[in-house]
């Protein structure tokens, strides 16, 4: 850690875990090595118009909004003066941001860091409790909000102990009129590699949210380890998906990782399976970031669609079933890259690079990391056991002010919660996440296994599987499903279904219950909501 630091207020780096509770850092690759000041503004946006490439086109929206970088540069100086000159913002200050996926949301967002700030980015969906939460966790004095979604923020404002100032944006907004008057110059903030400028609340199912924080180096190491390494896209390619900004998956995928190699990105407000492919075919999109039940979702319209220009399609957030890659790979010819990351570890960790995928296993570690599956103890386990996966390289949990550090950090390695299986030749294969073990009869069976099973039949569109109380085996594995169209939920199908995974897998993983629903509960980074599944559960 480098004695310098450009922030003024003091507020994350006082609340950094101390040195002892955090994890081992490793930065052995030659790119992941940075200078002691670095503003990752700077090197996303700044690099590309110095090196002669300002005319490129760095974003795009789906209503014709088109920025060259030095469009952008322009507009994130704009922004950046506005909130220093007019709102008082100095280095360290966190300023929320409320708005859905845009190009102005990503200058807002390149604004703020470039200004020593920290980016605390929240998703659309949230309600005015949440969002009060956030304000009070982060201690945010202010808030920048598309005029849109300003309903909920002032009622955050009403109720919350410490009202922020709330500047809306947009059409008619007086900050918009203020932003386009400014002038387009601005110096970026001289910051420390190890200055915070993000915080990635998490979107945990249970409990309060936990505050991850990330600094300018963490915002450059995923670009270079990930994105380098294992994307390998190129500055002709553009990028689009569906997850939001407030979601890392969504940050680095749509903002750091295009920017990071001069490439485009496209950045739609709204991103459902339907408006993905359609973008797609309208703007020849290369790159897609979306989760398997989105990538299941366009398997059933992708004969009608124009998927041609696809190159690279990344599939994180939740486990890839072995069907939705071979289905994938079947409509389109193209190999899904698997991939885990974490809002702690700000993105993907371990994943397969093209080349080297194994269908089924999630990958490797991705270069710059490393990564093992250990017992109870911490002992490392042989290959073919499961066991709690461990993590560590340049980017690591730092949770603001919180003693939940000490699960997700032990040894100075992260355990991300998640059971693991390692093969013979270093494949990581997913299991489930620790806590979502059934145990029935006394057997271990992981809900995702029996999942993945049951996606191989034409009739499952969806399905999450959890354990359910029984009187007489204590547990039974329950599955609920959400039918494709034509298929009716009767009895005789039921059994149809029973009988599949039996055939599929170990006969005792079959689903002894079955349910038959309308919609899963899902988070709104679209994770199955496992502990919902156990609520209803519970109930019968
Ligand atoms: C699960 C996966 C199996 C796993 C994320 C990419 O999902 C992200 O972050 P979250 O903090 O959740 C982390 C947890 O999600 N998970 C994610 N990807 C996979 N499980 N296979 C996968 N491919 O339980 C993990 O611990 O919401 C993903 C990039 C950035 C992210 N923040």
């Amino acid at each position: 850690m480098s004695l310098y630091t450009a922030h003024v207020d003091r507020f994350a780096a006082d609340r950094l875990p101390p040195p002892e509770a955090q994890p081992t850092f490793l930065f052995n690759r030659p790119e992941l090595i940075y200078p002691e000041r670095l503003n990752a503004s700077v090197e996303l946006v700044d690099r590309h118009v110095l090196a002669g490439r300002g005319d490129s086109i760095a974003m795009l929206d789906g209503d014709g909004v088109q920025w060259t970088y030095r469009d952008l540069l322009n507009t994130m100086n704009r922004i950046a003066r506005v909130l220093t000159d007019r709102h008082g913002l100095v280095p360290g200050n966190r300023v929320l941001v409320r708005a859905s996926n845009s190009p102005y949301a990503a200058a807002i967002i390149l604004a703020i860091m470039r200004a020593g700030g920290i980016v605390v980015a929240t998703m659309p969906l949230l309600r005015a409790k949440e969002l009060v939460t956030i304000c009070e966790k982060a201690e945010i004095n202010l808030a920048i909000c598309d005029q849109r979604l300003i309903d909920e923020m002032e009622k955050c404002k009403a109720i919350s102990s410490r009202p922020a100032t709330v500047l809306g944006f947009g059409t008619g907004t007086k900050f918009s009129a203020d932003v386009a008057s400014a002038p387009d110059r601005f110096e970026a903030v001289d910051t420390s590699r190890d200055d915070i400028c993000l915080f990635g609340f998490t979107s945990g199912t249970t409990g309060v949210p936990k505050c991850t924080m990330h600094a300018h180096r963490d915002i450059l190491a995923v670009c270079d380890a990930y994105g380098r390494n294992i994307l390998r896209a190129a500055s002709d390619d553009i990028f689009a998906g569906s997850p939001p900004f407030a979601f890392t998956f969504g940050l680095g995928g749509l903002v750091l990782f295009p920017l990071r190699i001069g490439a485009t990105a496209l950045l739609l407000e709204k991103a459902g399976p339907a408006d993905l492919m359609a973008a797609i075919a309208r703007h020849r999109v290369s790159v897609i970031f979306t989760a398997p039940t989105a990538y299941r979702a366009m398997l059933a319209d992708a004969a009608s669609a124009d998927l041609s220009s696809l190159r690279i399609c990344v599939s994180a957030g939740e486990a890839l079933p072995l069907a939705t890659f071979q289905a994938w790979k079947a409509a389109t010819g193209l190999e899904l890259l698997d991939g885990i990351g974490a809002t702690e570890m700000l993105h993907i960790f371990i994943a397969a690079p093209k080349g080297k995928l194994k269908p089924g296993a999630t990958g490797l570690p991705v270069p710059g990391y490393e990564a093992k599956v250990i017992g109870p103890n911490g002992e490392d386990l042989p290959p073919h056991t499961p066991g709690r996966l461990a993590v560590r390289g340049p980017t690591g949990c730092r949770y603001l002010d919180d003693p939940r550090q000490a699960t997700y950090v032990q040894n100075g390695w992260n355990i991300t919660g998640d059971t693991y299986m390692v093969d013979g030749e270093g494949y990581f294969w997913y299991q489930a996440r620790s806590d979502d073990m059934i145990v029935s009869s006394g057997y271990n069976i992981a809900g995702p296994e029996v999942e993945s099973a049951l996606l191989t039949h034409p009739a499952v569109a969806e399905c999450g599987v959890v354990g359910a109380a029984d009187a007489e085996r204590g547990t039974v594995v329950r599955a609920y499903i959400v039918l494709a169209p034509g298929f009716s939920p009767d009895q005789s199908l039921v059994e149809t279904l029973q009988t599949f995974v039996k055939n599929e897998i170990a006969p005792y993983k079959y689903p002894r219950s079955i349910k038959f629903v309308d919609k899963l509960p899902r988070t709104p980074t679209g994770k199955l909501q496992r502990f919902e599944l156990r609520e209803m559960a519970q109930q019968g």
